[in-house]
């Protein structure tokens, strides 16, 4: 059934281009189903799309605000039109459940409405100088030529979220998906082109981190990167663009807390953990990795969980039962598995889960696995796992718990369960991390607020709502006598 699947160009100064190098995108929920076929491009190609990004940028950032947000509107709303077709590809691609990844579509679609309307709000503030005669005028413009570098667990909502405002303030992009999810970023690329893009503005070059990836780290002319992704690979980003003065965004994951407190309702606290740590299948970096209750609950939450867990229905991402898609891929599923063996060696004891699971079609499943007993100085609870894989750590008390949440090298996203808003306004304020959930699962944010970590899960301004604007603008401040 492969035949017949056409090819999906890459798109550069306004043109749809064929290579000779092609990827084929495989189902994790059917590993015998091939979702779609790429042209992939290569460092030359990449350097052709940052030149048609630097040719179009002064057009498009002088260009009527009011066209960039109806571009960006009209793209949002062909997402909201086809949020069921979207929906089925992405949960085809990447193995979320069709809930998720129409929920993800819809999100894509908020985006580009919410940022659209930030096109028209990029100009600046007037002040009086201290000089008398002169008046200070400061200005947010354009960066220039963007590039945009993404993960594959949300194919379409993080291109989205940095690929909508970078082209709102005016820049330009060239944009890179990961490897293994070209489908979703191409037909938002497509969506973008047809919303009325001139040439050149939006240019898409999927292909190999190494070589395309690090053509736009490498290039002069791309002024800012804005990166999501391993920490491993943001190091090379920031090195790169330290290297030659390019502002550079990371934002690189997480080994996020939810810590249930002994006065917490144990169905709100129960809730948190299955949706935060294992839907998505965990492969999001607000996943709730670490669970840490304190020794009064523990007992009955452990064990409460221990059923919840087992009773998860792993399967086909488009099966309408399944509450837990497929690991994305065989690279990941491989991970997943070694940090469970590794688990067991460190001496956690895994209660439920962990093992391959075999459906009606071939898929990379794998059973919801839960570590308890756990110490927080083992590597299962301070790597990233970024699988449906959680420990559960037991705390003496409040404040042993709050030193537990915080002792991890990440800062991305945080939660506590308590019934005590004395403890909740305690935990919000000393919460080492970027967003902090009180009774909510630690994954699950909106569109229109900041996202974003502390400690070594971001580095640079936040992303999303109104603060998009600092990573995807300059400030310049003019001093006039009129
Ligand atoms: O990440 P990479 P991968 C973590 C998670 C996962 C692991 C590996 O633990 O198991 O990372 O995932 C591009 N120059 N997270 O391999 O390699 C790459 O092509 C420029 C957590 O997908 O960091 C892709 O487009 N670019 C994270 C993007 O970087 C390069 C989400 C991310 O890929 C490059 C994803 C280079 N030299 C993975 N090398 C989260 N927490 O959100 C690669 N890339």
């Amino acid at each position: 059934m492969t035949s017949e699947i056409a090819l999906s160009p890459l798109l550069i100064d306004g043109e749809w281009l064929a290579t000779d190098r092609v990827y084929e995108n495989i189902n994790p929920s059917d590993t015998e189903e091939q979702v779609g076929r790429f042209h992939l491009a290569d460092a030359a190609l990449a350097r052709r799309a940052v030149a048609a990004a630097t040719l179009a940028q002064p057009a498009w950032a002088d260009q009527s605000p009011q066209l960039r947000a109806e571009v960006l509107d009209r793209a949002g709303s062909e997402l909201l039109a086809r949020l069921a077709e979207l929906g089925e590809l992405l949960a085809r691609e990447e193995g979320k459940t069709l809930p998720e990844a129409t929920g993800e579509v819809q999100r894509a679609a908020q985006i580009f409405k919410f940022q659209a309307q930030q096109a028209l709000q990029a100009e600046g503030e007037l002040y009086a100088s201290t000089r008398a005669g002169l008046r200070v005028e400061v200005r947010h413009e354009p960066v220039g030529v963007v590039g945009i570098i993404t993960p594959w667990n949300f194919p379409i909502a993080i291109p989205a979220w940095k690929i909508a405002p970078a082209l709102a303030y005016g820049n330009t992009v060239v944009f890179k998906p990961a490897e293994s999810v070209p489908a979703s970023a191409w037909a938002l690329v497509d969506i973008l082109q047809r919303a009325g893009l001139p040439p050149g503005v939006l240019n898409f070059v999927p292909g190999s981190g190494r070589e395309v990836g690090q053509t736009l780290l490498d290039d002069a002319r791309v002024r800012a990167i804005s990166f999501t992704g391993s920490v491993a690979t943001g190091q090379r980003v920031a090195a790169a663009c330290s290297a030659r003065q390019a502002r550079y965004q990371l934002e690189m994951g997480g080994k996020n807390p939810l810590v249930v407190l002994d006065d917490a309702d144990l169905e709100i606290a129960l809730d948190c953990a299955v949706q935060g740590a294992f839907y998505s299948t965990g492969q999001r970096c607000t996943a709730s990795s670490r669970l840490i209750v304190t020794k009064g609950i523990y007992t009955k939450f452990r064990d409460a969980l221990i059923a919840r867990v087992a009773a998860l229905r792993v399967g086909h991402a488009l099966d309408p039962d399944t509450q837990i898609g497929p690991v994305v891929d065989e690279a990941q599923l491989a991970q997943d598995l070694r940090y469970i063996a590794l688990g067991r060696e460190e001496g956690a004891r895994l209660a439920v889960g962990g093992e391959l699971l075999h459906r009606r079609r071939p898929g990379h499943y794998l059973a919801p696995a839960l570590f308890v007993d756990a110490d927080n100085a083992m590597r299962i609870s301070q790597e990233e796992i970024f699988g449906p894989v959680a420990v559960l750590i037991a705390a003496d008390d409040a404040e042993h718990a709050l030193a537990l949440a915080n002792d991890t090298p990440f800062g991305l996203s945080a939660g506590v369960c308590t019934g005590s808003l004395k403890l909740a306004h305690h935990f919000q304020r000393r919460l080492q991390a970027g967003m902090v959930m009180v009774n909510a699962p630690t994954a699950g944010v909106d569109h229109h607020v900041p996202f974003g970590g502390s400690k070594a899960s971001s580095v640079g301004p936040r992303e999303q709502g109104t603060q998009a604007r600092q990573f995807f603008t300059q400030t310049k401040t003019s001093y006039i006598r009129p």
